[in-house]
């Protein structure tokens, strides 16, 4: 059996939680407490350690899912986390009026602590956003000859948290066929 490390990163709402829940539908471990972080104040809970779940695939592998807290003090477990990491979903927010800078600062910090993961990026909440612009994302969604996939995911619908991880374990393939390459 092989198990694969993915650790799910992304501002604070844009889903983390709620995809590592959709995904594991029930076995599933959260460290979220009431909001008391001004800058979300619209938020009734954040995480504060990390979302933690187990999932069993049909083909025998094993996928352990690690949510990140989205809180910017919280940005030192980031690297930790990322460590022995086999594969990395950025979820961006699209109602975050920042949003396209916030995803070249999370581009940049996998450039820097994760450099080989394969990773994929999921643009959430785009239904409250519908003028949203992914091309503009996909353009920011790399550096050097690495492109990562850029695709809409309501991180509340279980379907789409799959789909998601399928490209994922895509891009994890192609890692393992291709070493050296992104
Ligand atoms: N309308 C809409 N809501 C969404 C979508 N994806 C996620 N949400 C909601 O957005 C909120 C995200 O909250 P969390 O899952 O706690 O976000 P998080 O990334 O874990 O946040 P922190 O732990 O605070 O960093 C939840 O209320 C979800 O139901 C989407 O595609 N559309
Ligand atoms: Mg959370």
């Amino acid at each position: 059996m092989r198990e694969h490390k993915i650790v799910v990163l992304g501002g604070m709402g844009s889903g983390k939680s709620t995809l590592v829940r959709a995904i594991a539908a029930g076995a599933v471990v959260d460290t979220d407490v009431p909001n008391s972080d001004r800058a979300g104040a619209d938020k009734a809970s954040t995480t504060v350690a990390m979302d933690y779940a187990d999932i069993d695939l049909p083909n025998g592998d094993r996928l352990r899912l690690y949510g990140t807290p989205g809180q910017q003090r919280f940005d030192f477990i980031w690297p930790i986390l990322l460590q022995g990491a086999s594969g990395v979903v950025l979820l961006l927010d699209a109602t975050r009026w920042a949003a396209v800078e916030e995803l070249q600062d999370y581009v940049a910090v996998l450039r820097q602590h994760a450099a080989d993961v394969p990773a994929v990026i999921g643009v959430s909440r785009l239904d409250l956003a519908p003028s949203f612009d992914l091309e503009t994302c996909t353009a920011v969604a790399g550096w050097g000859n690495r492109m990562l996939p850029v695709m809409p995911v309501d991180a509340r619908n279980r379907e789409q948290g799959l789909s998601l991880m399928d490209v994922l374990m895509s891009e994890m393939e192609v890692h393992e066929l291709v070493p050296g390459h992104g």
